[in-house]
């Protein structure tokens, strides 16, 4: 029989313990967007940041975007735990969660739902039909456009097929369209092919896949607030200590909090170079505007509390602008 003498055991202790407190927990990281674009940018620097303030404690394993994992996938992951933490949009896991889409009719700042029960609403959401928590906002100031091969001259897309997701189904159809939805890296070959004569976008990021190319028209006003996250598995949530749990969350926080400043300089800079590359302007004024703007905000609304009526109303009355 093989007998420890008190010393060795305690020697073992001693070697043991200090090992199994400092194991490094790694965390897998996946984004729907293309990686080193705009809407991945903000993920990349909250991962550099994780990896630099939990040396020893935490790290990030970057396992990148759309190569490898489809966008739509990437809800379904994190909610079975095949990745432990995302950057995605609502619209791209509204087969999970369907009021996720929501996030894009927040007519507040996040740093006033935070406080006015709205993010709370949501959050409480995520972690019952998800598993997950979410950790931050990094693209929430940023509107959506009508991209186009061809002119319009008032606001209808009879006869126009459009490539959406489903942040431009309900308002897109209203406006008569014939929609495709697609996956963004199928863009540039549905516009090159002439399978849609144009595509919904935030007003930054056309050039980071080369779709300024193929794109004549701009459509404004801009319309919604673009919503791109971070999101974290419940599961591994729950497992990381106190310490790790600091680190997420304020470099979590830092993201969001530099995120209006982020957005504003990209958009500026893209509509100047839309400008430069010669994508024109198509612009709906006064009440043509306000109408066109309504329309957008009410198909919205009403395709959500359809979808959920059971939360749809509450997230308007949170995420609304006062009338
Ligand atoms: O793919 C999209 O058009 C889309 O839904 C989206 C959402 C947020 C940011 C960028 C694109």
């Amino acid at each position: 029989m093989l007998r420890w003498s008190g010393k060795a055991v305690l020697a073992l202790m001693l070697v043991a313990a200090p090992c199994a407190l400092a194991q490094e927990v790694t965390l897998k990281g996946i984004t729907a967007f293309a990686e080193k674009t705009l809407n991945s940018r903000g993920f990349e620097r909250f991962i550099e940041i994780v990896n630099t303030e939990g040396k020893g404690k935490l790290r990030i394993d970057y396992i990148g975007g759309p190569k490898a994992m489809p966008p739509f996938e990437v809800g379904n992951a994190l909610k079975a735990g095949v990745v432990d933490i995302a950057n995605v949009t609502g619209a791209y896991y509204t087969n999970v969660f369907p009021e996720s889409d929501a996030w894009k009719l927040t007519q507040r700042p996040m740093s006033e739902l935070r406080t006015n029960g709205g993010f709370d609403y949501m959050a409480k959401l995520y972690e019952e039909k998800m598993n997950a928590i979410f950790l931050a906002r990094q693209i929430g100031n940023t509107p959506f456009h009508i991209y186009l091969t061809k002119p319009i001259t008032k606001p209808d897309l009879t006869g126009l097929k459009i490539r959406i997701t489903p942040v431009y189904r309900d308002f897109f159809t209203a406006l008569g369209a014939t929609v495709v939805q697609t996956a963004p890296g199928e863009v540039y070959t549905a516009l090159e092919r002439g399978v849609v004569d144009g595509y919904g976008w935030p007003t930054a990021g056309i050039f980071d896949l080369g779709w300024h190319e193929k794109t004549k028209y701009r459509v404004d006003p801009g319309f919604y607030r673009a919503e791109v996250s971070f999101l974290m598995n419940k599961t591994s949530w729950s497992k990381l200590d106190d310490a790790q749990r600091k680190i997420i969350n304020e470099a979590a926080a830092r993201i969001e909090a530099d995120s209006v400043a982020y957005e504003a300089a990209a958009n500026t800079a893209d509509i100047e170079r839309m400008r430069q590359v010669g994508i024109e302007t198509i612009e709906f004024k006064g009440a043509d505007a306000e109408v066109y703007l309504a329309k957008a905000y009410d198909a919205a609304w009403a395709g959500l509390i359809k979808q959920s009526p059971e939360h749809g109303p509450k997230l308007r009355e949170f995420f609304s602008k006062p009338r």
